[in-house]
């Protein structure tokens, strides 16, 4: 089963639209992670890399994915901000590979965190430490220590070591992340 019919399944989407923000540097991974979410037929294979936002609904609008790179120089801001407000779920990606923008990662997460439509909400954080097969990658136990994860308190949080272009490491993400938002949805 594709990652995109299990998390389907998991979350019972038929009934209420999911809406997952995919956010992290550019070059981390986001479009590569996305592609591989579709179902077969309309992967692409060939990935263009987000070049400041963009977004992807599959199946009947009902799984929305949006996606945005952080690294904008503030230009695309406004526009996260209106998909913080009501996103369900958070997926931050993380090129594990990518040593020397380990604190920019860190600086925008903590501004993320920071956002007045993040803050107070117990909406569940994803982490895919992606990239895990470069050879001097960083483990996601390291990459939990430099960006602090565990001083996230109020909110779900997982981490996986991932490798998008095989898909090793994404099933165990997402399996977690579809737990998590289902159950928050099914109380509202
Ligand atoms: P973005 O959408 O976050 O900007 P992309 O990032 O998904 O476009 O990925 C940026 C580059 O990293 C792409 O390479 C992509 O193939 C590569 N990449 C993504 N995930 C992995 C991974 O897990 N391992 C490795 N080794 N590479 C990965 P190109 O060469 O197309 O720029």
């Amino acid at each position: 089963m594709g990652f995109f019919s299990r998390l389907a399944q998991i979350l019972g989407i038929s009934k209420k639209e999911a809406k997952i923000l995919v956010i992290g540097l550019d070059n981390s991974g986001k479009t590569t992670i996305i592609d591989k979410l579709k179902p077969e037929e309309k992967r692409s294979g060939d990935v263009a890399p987000t070049v400041g936002f963009s977004v992807e609904r599959f199946k009947n609008k009902s799984l929305q994915f949006t996606a945005f790179d952080m690294s904008g120089q503030g230009r695309y801001r406004n526009i996260w901000e209106h998909y913080f407000k009501d996103c369900d779920g958070i997926i931050y990606v993380i090129d594990s590979s990518d040593k020397l923008r380990m604190t920019v990662a860190k600086d925008e997460l903590d501004q993320a965190l920071q956002n007045e439509d993040i803050k107070n909400r117990r909406i569940p954080i994803l982490f895919f430490a992606n990239k895990m097969d470069l050879r001097d990658s960083m483990s996601s136990v390291r990459c939990s220590l430099m960006l602090d994860l565990d001083s996230i308190r109020d909110k779900p949080w997982h981490i996986c070591a991932s490798n998008a272009l095989t898909g090793e490491g994404l099933h165990e993400g997402f399996e977690w992340i579809s737990d998590e938002i289902k159950s928050i949805l099914e109380t509202k």
